[in-house]
């Protein structure tokens, strides 16, 4: 019988997904979707909702003793952008959010925690082409620090508690169902859906600032996969490499005009260009290969065409 699964920030781009997905794995009662903001009324009403703030360890403690609940998926957090505007909360909320929840299974409350990293670990040092899982790191973004400071955590709390953490270090994910919120790679979902309304897009990226990328349904695919794998396969405990695709705006704008030729891109950087400029602009990820089968299903084209099919019905 599958034992009770709590996702802190239910609401956001990948929490939205990844409770949809486990509810439809797992049964509806068996997810409980927690955020501190109320989500759309098919994720509040296909299972249990909470209010619940990642940040206050009480609460967290309360729900999860309510709902005897054995896995957390901690996807609440402040993305790259937006931890350079507030570095103080950004600080805050990711690492206490992942402390909260890593106390929590090292008084074995709790059997099992997924927490997403990101390409934000690397910096400028880091080797931009086929990014080894092990490299110079020297984030240089708030948001970067707090996730590789989480990383070392994650790997600390396994080896010294046993605590059984997994976790991937997502690309920019490309999603229809929900804005992403204050990252370096939105752009990736604004321009598909501008790209529908208006037939332009500014982007805020230099057309060739390649990054890598992923669409959600390989995300949550990944995982799910991931914490699904037996504990004795998982060589990794601070963060997964995880790779699918790779472009820059142009190539996604080459990618839209298959679909509508008229779409014109242009072009104004922002602070956010600086951010982009020290991230990798591809991911080596043998080891998620060798070690649980990981396998992306999207490239750009595939990824173009769900995007603007499943707008358009919007
Ligand atoms: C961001 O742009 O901040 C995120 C990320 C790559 O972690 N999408």
């Amino acid at each position: 019988m599958q034992k009770p699964i709590l996702i802190l920030g239910a609401c956001g781009q990948i929490g939205t997904e990844l409770t949809f997905e486990l509810r439809s794995k797992f049964g509806g009662e068996n997810v409980i979707a927690s955020d501190i903001r109320e989500g759309g009324e098919n994720l509040m009403q296909a299972g249990p909702f909470e209010l619940l703030d990642a940040t206050n360890y009480e609460a967290i403690e309360d729900v999860i003793m309510h709902y005897e609940i054995e896995e957390v998926y901690l996807m609440a957090a402040m993305l790259s952008a937006t931890a350079e505007k507030f570095p103080m909360r950004a600080w805050n909320l990711n690492m206490n959010s992942l402390f909260n929840v890593l106390n929590l299974a090292k008084e074995g409350k709790i059997g099992k925690i997924f927490w997403p990293s990101s390409i934000a670990v690397f910096g400028p040092n880091t080797p931009k082409e086929n990014t080894p899982q092990n490299t110079v790191m020297e984030p240089s973004t708030v948001y970067g620090i707090s996730k590789q400071a989480g990383e070392r955590w994650c790997e600390y709390y396994f080896k010294k508690f046993g605590v059984d953490v997994r976790s991937v270090r997502y690309p920019g994910l490309i999603s229809w169902k929900t804005m992403p919120g204050g990252g370096t790679t939105d752009y990736a979902v604004e321009i598909y859906h501008a790209a529908i309304e208006s037939g332009r897009y500014t982007c805020f990226l230099e057309k060739n600032t390649k990054l890598p990328m992923m669409f959600m349904d390989d995300a949550v695919k990944a995982t799910i996969s991931l914490m699904e794998s037996p504990s004795e396969k998982l060589g990794t405990r601070s963060s997964y490499n995880l790779g699918s695709m790779s472009f820059c705006p142009e190539e996604l704008a080459k990618s839209i005009q298959k679909h509508i030729p008229e779409f014109e891109i242009s072009y104004k950087p922002d602070f956010r260009q600086q951010i982009a400029d020290t991230w990798p602009k591809s991911i080596d990820d043998s080891l998620a290969r060798q070690d649980w089968n990981w396998s992306p299903e999207f490239d750009l084209d595939k990824t173009t065409s769900s995007m603007l099919e499943n707008l358009k019905k919007g």
